[in-house]
């Protein structure tokens, strides 16, 4: 049974700020104090969302310092490591990715990761621009200059993912392992990842995130820990060279929730586009990408399930596999009134939202009917706040206004009830992983500066 609330929604804004507050180095936000005292890509995005309310300038410093360490193919690394972080507190480090010695496109200082995470930057950076417009003219000045300096930043990074990530020209982009799709173990990998097999020459590992949680379970397994871990190397061993991974890599899946926010991207880069009175040649090329990523999508879409599917490249199939991952379409836009319909219709029945036993009636990541649902582990199964906004903004986008506020009323009474943690779980609303988790604290407050009862 969920506990009696223990802030009033009202009382969340002042809460939501101190997380971040306290989360905060200089120019960039850990995404929680102990469990990831690094920078994280995508996290950093909806971090800069929240902060746009509160400090426009520190926002726009979160993107700038992330953008500081993109990769000269355009790629926005998803870690970026704190040299000051304490010894021994993540794993895999730097000295694990070894990027800058294994690849001349890495940045030699600060240290990143080798893979990327979803493109949610250029939705971020307009947020900023937005919310500048409603103070003084020198912020829209300084506004202006950030959205200038970002638009090349961000078209690079999209065109790295429309064409080093999907050198087939599919219009989807192909990830190289599941903390790409920042739903890590979601079951939405669970074949893919069961045909990896983990090479003898595996180096000894620590791991040190189950350090930080109350029960170790909750976070991924020993064996998918092996199999990441393999995957780095196989990563290492083509060098991070784009080619050489996509040529003997063991899983190239394509993504259908990246690449719908990439699409989404896609419209609010358009925006800046626009607003930096950019070639049109370039916004050619981005409508381009645009319609082709959804009349992909489309062609992922499956008629019973009605959702659409990620495909595993390496095996030729779809992963049959109903997550929150499948509303993919809805975040992309543009839809017909039926397909709006069938992914509305998925949403509220009983294999998501509309599901008796919930706390809330939000989507939990992996349908309670599914095999792999787990509702305490991690991505397979609890409700998070980040997905819960990603569907809110579509909503809203997609003109379903009563829905869209109803969903963000349910997501701000359940962090006024359970606080700002990393995820819930979805029957008894009891919040679990890292409770101060940035981004959590950063979507609630995009949630109440939307206003609405
Ligand atoms: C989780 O991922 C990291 C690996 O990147 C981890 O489990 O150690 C995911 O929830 C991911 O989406 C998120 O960006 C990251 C930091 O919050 O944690």
């Amino acid at each position: 049974m969920p506990q009696p609330a223990r802030e009033k929604p009202a009382e969340v804004n002042p809460l939501a700020a101190g997380v971040l507050r306290r989360n905060s180095l200089e120019s960039w936000t850990r995404p929680a104090p102990s469990l990831y005292p690094h920078q994280w890509s995508w996290d950093s995005a909806f971090i800069a969302l929240g902060l746009a309310h509160l400090d426009n300038r520190r926002a726009a410093q979160e993107l700038e310092t992330l953008f500081a360490s993109q990769w000269s193919t355009g790629k926005l690394p998803h870690v970026i490591f704190n040299p000051e972080a304490p010894p021994q507190s993540y794993f895999p480090d730097a000295e694990r990715w070894g990027s800058a010695a294994l690849s001349s496109d890495a940045p030699s200082s600060p240290h990143t990761s080798g893979l990327c995470q979803p493109p949610v930057h250029a939705i971020a950076v307009l947020r900023i621009w937005e919310s500048a417009q409603v103070k003084n003219k020198e912020r829209i000045e300084l506004a202006r200059e950030f959205l200038r300096d970002s638009y090349p930043r961000l078209l690079a990074w999209h065109l790295y993912l429309t064409t080093a990530r999907d050198p087939e020209g599919s219009g989807l982009v192909t990830i190289y392992h599941p903390w790409e799709s920042g739903t890590d173990n979601s079951p939405r990998w669970d074949e893919a990842l069961e045909a990896v097999e983990v090479g003898e020459e595996l180096p000894p590992y620590t791991r040190y995130d189950l350090q930080h949680v109350a029960d170790p379970s909750h976070r991924p397994s020993d064996e998918e820990y092996d199999r990441y871990l393999w995957l780095l190397e196989t990563l290492k061993r083509a060098r991070y060279d784009e080619a050489a991974i996509y040529e003997s890599h063991p899983f190239l899946v394509k993504d259908v929730l990246f690449s719908a926010i990439l699409i989404a991207a896609n419209e609010a880069l358009l925006e800046i586009a626009d607003a930096v009175e950019a070639p049109d040649e370039e916004r050619a090329l981005v409508e381009g990408w645009i319609e082709r990523g959804r009349e992909s999508l489309d062609e992922h879409w499956d008629e019973d399930l009605r959702l659409c599917l990620d495909y595993d490249l390496r095996a030729g199939k779809p992963a049959r596999v109903r997550t929150v991952a499948g509303f993919a379409p809805l975040i992309a836009g543009g839809l017909s009134p039926k397909r709006l319909e069938d992914l509305l219709q998925t949403l509220d029945s009983p294999a998501f939202a509309g599901n008796p036993r919930l706390a809330f009636p939000l989507p939990p990541s992996t349908s309670p009917e599914e095999a792999g649902f787990h509702p305490r582990s991690y991505w397979r199964g609890p409700v998070w706040p980040v997905t819960n906004w990603l569907l809110w903004w579509s909503l809203l986008r997609a003109g379903e206004q009563e829905r869209a506020g109803k969903m963000r009323r349910d997501a701000l009474a359940q962090v006024a009830e359970g606080g700002f943690a990393e995820y819930f779980e979805p029957f008894t609303g009891e919040p679990l992983g890292s409770p101060d988790q940035s981004w959590t604290a950063a979507v609630s407050l995009d949630f109440l500066a939307a206003g609405g009862s």
